[in-house]
This record gives C-alpha cells, sequence and structure tokens, in this order.
C-alpha cells in the first residue's frame, strides 16, 4: 500500500511540535510546513520538510500537491491585531482550505480554539459539559477568526463533500501547570492530542463535525461525546497536576466566569 501522505501546516507552532513524534507510523509520511525553521528529519524518521506561508496560494498549491490528508494548525495563535487576524487565520485558512480542494484532499482537521466560545460561562455548562456545536461567542479577534474557520469547515465539507473536522482546542501544552489553575479544566494532554488527530483521520466519512479538544479532566465543563462518536478516548486527566498548582491564584471576574478565561478580559487587537 502507498503511503499516507499528512500535510501539517504549522508544524513548528507548539501544538505541531507536540504532534510530530506522536503522528509518527509506519507508512506515513508527514509533510511538516511551516514558515519557522524545523528541525531535519530524525534518522528513519519519514517527514518532508517544507517552508511556507499559509496566506501564499502558490506555497500552499506545492504543500497540498500529492497529500492524503490535511491538519491545519497555522496561523496567530493567541490575540493579535484585526488586520493580521483576517489575513493570517481567516484568508489564510480560506487559502488552505482552496488548496485542498484543488488538491482533491478529502480529509482535513482545523484547528479552531475555546476562544472562539470563550463568552460562554463556565457555570452553564449542563451535566455533560458545553457542546461541541455550540454557537460562537468569541472572547478576542483572535475568537472571532476561530468562529470564521469553523464556518469556513462548514462550508467546504458542505460544497465539496469533504470531510472536514474542526477542534476546539482546549489547552494543548505538555502540562497544565504554566496554565495555572485554569489549565485544570482546558488541558488537552499532547497524549491525547495525538489520539484526538489519529481519529479526526481515521473515522469513516465522518462529513462535518465540531469537537472539542481536551482531556478527561475532572473540571473539564466541555462535553466529549462529540468526540468520543469519532472515536477518540481519553487516557489522560490535569487533575494529577493539582496539587502542584495548589495555591496559585486563578482568574478573577469575567476571566473566571466564562470558558475564555483571561483572553475575555485582555486588550482586544494587542498581541500578547
Ligand atoms: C488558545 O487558543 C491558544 O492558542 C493557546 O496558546 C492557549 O492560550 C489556549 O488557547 C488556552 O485557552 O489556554
Amino acid at each position: 500500500m502507498p503511503d499516507q501522505r499528512v500535510l501539517i501546516t504549522g508544524s513548528a507552532g507548539v501544538v505541531g511540535t507536540l504532534m510530530r513524534p506522536r503522528l509518527r507510523r509506519e507508512g506515513r509520511v508527514l509533510r511538516l510546513l511551516d514558515l519557522a525553521d524545523q528541525p531535519a528529519a530524525e534518522d528513519g524518521e519519514a517527514v518532508e520538510i517544507m517552508t511556507g506561508s499559509v496566506t501564499d496560494p502558490d506555497a500552499m498549491a506545492a504543500a497540498c500537491a500529492g497529500a492524503d490528508a490535511l491538519i491545519h494548525l497555522g496561523g496567530l495563535s493567541r490575540e493579535a491585531s484585526w488586520d493580521a487576524t483576517l489575513d493570517v487565520n481567516i484568508n489564510g485558512t480560506h487559502t488552505v482550505l482552496e488548496a485542498a480542494r484543488e488538491a482533491g484532499i478529502r480529509r482535513v482537521v482545523l484547528a479552531s480554539s475555546n476562544h472562539a466560545v470563550g463568552f460562554r460561562r463556565n457555570d452553564e455548562a449542563g451535566e455533560s459539559g458545553h457542546p461541541a456545536d455550540s454557537s460562537p461567542r468569541p472572547d478576542t479577534y483572535y475568537g472571532v477568526s476561530k468562529a470564521a474557520i469553523e464556518a469556513l469547515g462548514s462550508l467546504y465539507a458542505s460544497r465539496f463533500d469533504m470531510d472536514v473536522i474542526v477542534i476546539r482546542i482546549g489547552s494543548c501544552f505538555e502540562t497544565p501547570l504554566p496554565l495555572g489553575p485554569r489549565g485544570l479544566a482546558t488541558w488537552l494532554s499532547p497524549d491525547d492530542g495525538a489520539r484526538l488527530f489519529e481519529a479526526c483521520l481515521s473515522a469513516p466519512s465522518p462529513g462535518y463535525r465540531l469537537i472539542w479538544g481536551v482531556s478527561d479532566n475532572t473540571r473539564r465543563v466541555y462535553s466529549l461525546a462529540e468526540a468520543e462518536a469519532l472515536g477518540y478516548k481519553s487516557h489522560d486527566n490535569a487533575e494529577v497536576y493539582a496539587d502542584q498548582l495548589a495555591g496559585q491564584p486563578g482568574p478573577t471576574g469575567a476571566a473566571a466566569e466564562h470558558l475564555g478565561g483571561p483572553f475575555c478580559t485582555a486588550p482586544l487587537g494587542v498581541f500578547n
């Protein structure tokens, strides 16, 4: 069987770096696209390193050629000016989806964020948590761009019969410790992240799906049912770090009350 070629945009970013070793599989080539320098292939590592921007149609056409699936992580990962957010996250995702469509890529996974619904209240989660497909309540321009990415994914799935899964990622870091107490709810462990991406790549004919990307944290306020329907099973729980975070101040005011935490009170349009 020929190799499966999976293009990952933003592969040098936080999530991309954590996923690179974890999405390595026999019979799979990872094509890694980023603007930044990336470590060269390790011995036996089946990767193709590419340099380019998600806003560049030619670079994206070259990156998509011959790929079977796309994981789009590229773009700004936090608040920035409106112009930059529009250009990189919204126009960039449109450019990426157009290139994927042209290249005949049928399976696309897009990174959204909890900040698309950052102004939903923690205390309105209900028993099984906030559903993964709740309508947008962005907390920042960044959150608006993630809501737009969700809409673009839906459009391409409906118009072009592509399988597009959009993940509202909580906080994907090695551990929740740098995030403070909020991370005990929002953490997506890197290993669970890889399990989730694998489920997104292999679920049979999912069509368009919007799912949460979090671990099965004791304090989570997000439903995992939609991700589990695709085959995801979390093995991790941020609670094991709770003792190490005890005594650290959590968010206060609007930041404490809403899913988006500190993004809800950060100044709009200011790179942080
Ligand atoms: C995000 O969307 C960011 O990309 C990430 O850096 C974290 O800040 C995360 O949200 C979070 O809410 O913790």
